[in-house]
Parts: structure tokens; C-alpha cells; sequence
């Protein structure tokens, strides 16, 4: 398809021309500086840069595709919505999570100022008319996590019909665990009324196995990602996971494993990205949507390496599968049910798996060290971020946190404190 063919598309979905290549353009920059410069990038990569460079090109057209063939496109914020519910019932899954400023003034009409980027941000794609996989949605679905998030669905959903999910607050007690799958049950039976579609047991094995042969992809590429010296940078690593949630599963899969037998070489010739002795950084805390690239490439200019992140675009994504035994409904329903209570959102309280998990990750990818990034206003992440302070020192790894927002204006800053926290870790007696 031409370039054309690609504004004849955009302009039928009712997108403003104008601020989207407005948007385009100051993308395609910032992706060279961050991403194009960077030195002895796996090969692999290939495929993930072409993706980019067709994230609101060739996607959409095969989300048009799709909807012509009768398929129906589901988009979702969270790692609380079910994927192997909408492709059990032949739906097309997007994220619709946008790590970048955009239409600001307008979310500030519905939200206030003082609100996560990450929410302005997807309200402000809306209204703006900048984003072609929201306009391609026939369902949105949201959920009852944070406060920000759910009276922020108030609003959006006065321009896109919208499935909100309730999710328990906490995990302890038999009720959680009903109010869940009572939640699944509702969604299952809105998406087969929004598809058209019944979701088999044939329908839904193969959905659950296709999930988990994503996250499988994607456990093989943390585990190369633990070598040293790191064979992947943490922002090529990061762009993978972003692209998670918006590509062809199948292709996706396939392409990662493509990317994972070209780093299992480099790793047996020990062939790095940076030198060994590279303080190696976790990130852990709030998502980074894309194109947030903004902390790991400061981390990353800065002489460190990021090695994991303890995130939902990360790790906490695609640590647990769901279980592949059950043959029966309710059993698959069960399995799901089960898989995704294990989410250890902050949300949640009390969340104290999650210290666990954040200690096992730096131990498990050898970090040096723990940036905790909150999203400025994030105040789950915000708050949990003393417990994940204090259970690090405790455990001696040394710990920094970051809060910020989508802007460029405080990089300067940021820079200062992460240069001085990797020369903290570079004097470490540690066997880097
Ligand atoms: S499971 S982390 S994707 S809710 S950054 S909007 S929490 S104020 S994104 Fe999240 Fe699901 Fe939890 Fe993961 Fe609110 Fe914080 Fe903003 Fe956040």
C-alpha cells in the first residue's frame, strides 16, 4: 500500500490528519535517536523496526482486513483482560495504552491536570483523533483498577462503547476469587455478543495455548537478557514487549524465537552490547507504554544496561501462563480465572508477592541495582515504591526511585541522579 492508500484509510477512521503527522514525525525522530543509533543491534531487530515504521500503516490495514473478513477488534489497558477470551471468540486484540503527549488540552476538558500521563495520554489520543487502533475498535475494555483509570472510563466511554470489568481489591478471601470469575463470565459473554461468536472448548484451547506460546517467546527472551555481558539492549528488549500487544500473536511468537536464536549465539560467543562490567539496572514499576522510552534510555546513555522490568510491560506480562490440563469449559474458565488473580498489580492490597517477585527478577537477570519508575500521579505505584525501597536494602541491592511524567523537560535532571546512582553501583565491591 502507498502512502496514499494509507491517508485515504486513516481519514475513514476520522483521524485529524494534520496532528496525526504532527505525530508521526516527531515519532520516527525520536525512535532514530533512540533507536537507530544505537551500536551491534541484533539482527532480529530487523522485524521490530519495520513494525514501527508500519505501526499505524500495515497494522491497521490488516485490523481493516480483519473486519472485513467479519473478525471484530477488541482493545484493552490492562493485563486484566483476557486475551484468550477475545481470540477463543476470532476477535483481534490491541493495546490501547499510548506512552506519548498528545492532545493534553483536550483530556483536560474531561480530567484533571494532576492525572497519570498514561490515562491523559490515552484520553488524549481519543480526542485528539491520533489513533487509528482506537478508532478500529468495535469494544474497549476497561477494568476497575486504579481510581484514575476508572472515573477516567467515565469519560471515554461517551465516545466508544466500553466493557468495564471489576477486579477484586484484594486476593485473600473466597469472595475475591468469585467476584473474578463472575467478572470473566460477564466479559466472556459480552465479547461472544460483540463478536457474533460462541467461544468453544476447541476455541478456547487453542486461544490459550496461542497466549502462552507468546509468553513462552517472551520467558526465553528475559532469560538470554540474564547473560553476561547482556546480548539485547534494555530498549530493544522493551520495544519487544511494547509490540506485544498489538501484533499478530502467531507472527509476533515466531519472530521473537527468530530474535532469541540469533541472541543464544551471541551469547555462546559472548558477544555483548555492552561490556561485561556494565552496571546492569531492573526497572520495576509502572508501565511503559509506547513510545515511554524515556527512563531506560537515559539509563542506557548513562553507561548502564537495563537487564528486566518488573512491569506490566514486562515481566509481570508474561511470567505465569495459564494452565494447559483443563478440557472441559468451566475447567479452561477456571484455568484463566486462577492465571490472572497472580497478577500482582499495586492495586492490589495487600501486594506483598510483588517484593518477592522484584527480588527474584534482579537476582534471577543478575541487576546491580533497581530503578523504581512510578508514573508521576501513579499513586499505587508511587506508594509501593517505600515497600520496594526498603525490602531491596534489606536485601542489599541498592535501590533508586524515579518519578516522572511523557515530558522531555526534566531528562536533564532525571540524567543527574541515574549517573550518580551508576557510579554508586560501578563501586561496588561486586563480581560484575
Ligand atoms: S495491572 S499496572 S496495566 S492497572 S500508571 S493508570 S496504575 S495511575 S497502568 Fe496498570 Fe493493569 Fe495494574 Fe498493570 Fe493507574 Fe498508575 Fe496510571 Fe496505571
Amino acid at each position: 500500500m502507498g502512502e496514499q492508500d494509507y491517508r485515504d484509510m486513516w481519514k475513514s477512521l476520522d483521524l485529524d490528519l494534520d496532528v496525526h503527522d504532527g505525530l508521526l514525525s516527531v515519532l520516527g525522530q525520536f525512535y532514530g535517536d533512540a533507536y537507530l543509533s544505537q551500536e551491534d543491534r541484533p539482527e532480529g531487530m530487523g522485524y521490530l523496526d519495520f513494525v514501527v515504521s508500519e505501526v499505524h500503516g500495515l497494522r491497521i490495514k490488516e485490523l481493516f482486513d480483519a473486519k472485513a473478513e467479519g473478525k471484530k477488534i477488541f482493545g484493552t489497558f490492562c493485563l486484566f483482560v483476557p486475551e484468550e477470551l477475545v481470540l477463543a471468540a476470532n476477535g483481534v486484540c490491541v493495546g490501547l495504552c499510548s506512552g506519548a503527549d498528545a492532545g493534553m488540552a483536550e483530556a483536560e476538558e474531561y480530567i484533571p491536570r494532576n492525572t497519570c500521563a498514561l490515562i491523559k495520554s490515552f484520553m488524549g489520543f481519543k480526542l485528539a483523533r491520533v489513533c487509528p487502533y482506537v478508532e478500529s475498535c468495535d469494544l474497549v475494555i476497561g477494568e476497575t483498577t486504579c481510581d484514575g483509570k476508572k472515573k477516567a472510563y467515565e469519560a471515554f466511554e461517551q465516545f466508544k462503547p466500553m466493557h468495564v470489568m471489576e477486579i477484586p481489591q484484594m486476593k485473600n478471601y473466597a469472595a475475591d476469587r468469585a467476584l473474578w470469575k463472575a467478572e470473566i463470565m460477564r466479559l466472556k459473554e459480552r465479547i461472544e455478543e460483540v463478536a457474533g461468536t460462541t467461544i468453544t472448548e476447541e476455541s478456547l484451547t487453542a486461544a490459550i495455548k496461542k497466549v502462552n506460546a507468546k509468553r513462552l517467546a517472551l520467558q526465553r527472551l528475559r532469560k538470554l537478557r540474564s547473560a553476561k555481558p547482556a546480548p539485547i539492549s534494555g530498549l530493544d528488549a522493551l520495544l519487544v514487549t511494547q509490540v506485544s500487544f498489538y501484533d499478530d500473536p502467531d507472527r509476533f511468537t515466531a519472530k521473537v524465537n527468530e530474535l532469541c536464536d540469533d541472541l543464544e549465539q551471541r551469547v555462546e560467543q559472548g558477544i555483548g552490547v555492552a561490556p561485561p562490567d556494565t552496571p546492569r539496572i531492573l526497572l520495576a514499576g509502572s508501565p511503559m507504554a509506547i513510545p515511554n522510552w524515556k527512563v531506560p534510555l537515559i539509563i542506557e546513555q548513562s553507561g548502564g544496561i537495563v537487564v528486566g522490568e518488573e512491569a506490566c510491560i514486562g515481566d509481570r506480562g508474561f511470567r505465569d501462563l495459564v494452565d494447559e490440563d483443563a478440557s472441559t469449559m468451566d475447567g479452561m474458565l477456571d484455568s484463566i480465572v486462577d492465571r490472572y488473580m497472580k497478577i500482582d498489580c499495586a492495586c492490589f492490597t495487600p501486594n506483598d508477592e510483588r517484593l518477592d517477585h522484584v527480588i527474584d527478577l534482579a537476582r534471577s537477570q543478575k541487576a546491580d541495582g533497581i530503578v523504581h519508575y512510578a508514573i508521576q500521579f501513579c499513586t499505587p505505584y508511587t506508594m509501593e515504591a517505600f515497600k520496594v525501597d526498603k525490602r531491596a536494602r534489606a536485601e542489599g541491592i541498592p535501590f533508586v526511585k524515579i518519578e516522572t511524567d511523557y515530558s522531555m523537560e526534566d531528562m536533564g535532571q532525571i540524567k543527574t541522579r541515574v549517573e550518580a546512582f551508576l557510579e554508586q553501583l560501578a563501586e561496588m565491591p561486586v563480581a560484575r
